[in-house]
């Protein structure tokens, strides 16, 4: 968002924003509701959002903390699947068999070995009171959950699935069809989290193929058959699970 916000008056914030340090964005989150609170604010709402790398790998530390102590807070993880901004190297929440620059794919790897990270349920399991999944692909339900986040009173947590054409080896006028197509092939899903139970938003009875939307991205053009089918399985096994503990009737 400090790339993106700030250029007065084409890009700027219509409110007050604040850049954060890298690590910090939710115990600046914290502080500010401190001085919200102490100064007898009655209808605010503090924001943060961070990428993947600034809230699963450097940043959790501060997301956990201001969680456990139920501030008021609304953060976004925008999940572009690597450090972006820094020149595509892998995160925790890069896919496996994905090509950063920090895992290239060569004669004996083939790209990243490393699984994506399960951000919602960690934040989850911290008994937040809300959290939720999100794709850019599908806005309606982004929206919804915003609101829905803007109504609590104490944490919220939205994760945001948003494609880099960059990093990803994409156009960007394909950015919101990849961004839905993940959703539909079941890399990832919609669901919230909210009185300490799981939904599923969306609960497809049949998926699209895993292969048509990793074939669309040059940072998985490198993938074997048989990483597909590893993929596919692994993608599999979690719907199993999710369908089974979560969506109960
Ligand atoms: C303490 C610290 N370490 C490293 C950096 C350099 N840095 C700035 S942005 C960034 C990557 C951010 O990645 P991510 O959070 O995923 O956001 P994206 O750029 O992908 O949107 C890094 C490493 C920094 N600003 N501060
Ligand atoms: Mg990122």
């Amino acid at each position: 968002m400090s790339a993106v916000g700030f250029i007065y008056p084409q890009l700027c914030f219509s409110n007050n924003a604040i850049i954060s340090t890298f690590p910090g964005t939710a115990s600046m989150l914290s502080g500010v509701a401190a001085a919200a609170k102490a100064k007898g604010y009655k209808d605010y709402h503090v924001l943060g959002i961070a990428g993947d790398g600034g809230t699963a790998d450097i940043g959790l530390q501060a997301l956990s903390g201001a969680i456990d102590r139920r501030d008021k807070i609304i953060y976004i993880c925008y999940d572009n699947e690597a450090y972006m901004n820094t020149g595509i190297q892998k995160s925790s929440l890069t896919p496996f068999g994905a090509k950063t620059t920090t895992t290239p794919p060569g004669k004996n790897i083939r790209g990243t070995l490393t699984v994506k990270k399960n951000m919602f349920e960690i934040i989850a399991a911290h008994n937040i009171d809300y959290a939720a999944t999100a794709s850019i692909g599908y806005v309606q339900d982004l929206i919804n959950k915003i609101q829905k986040a803007s109504l609590v009173d104490g944490p919220s947590y939205i994760h945001v699935f948003a494609p880099c054409p960059t990093g990803w080896g994409i156009k960007t006028d394909e950015t919101f069809e990849i961004a839905k197509e993940v959703v539909d092939s079941g890399l990832w899903y919609l669901a919230e989290y909210e009185n300490g139970e799981f939904t599923l938003n969306r609960n497809p009875r049949e998926f699209t193929p895993v292969e048509n939307y990793l074939k669309k991205q040059s940072r998985f053009r490198h993938l074997l058959e048989e990483d597909i089918i590893e993929i596919t399985e692994a993608r599999d096994r979690k719907w199993e699970r999710m369908r089974r503990q979560w969506n109960k009737n």
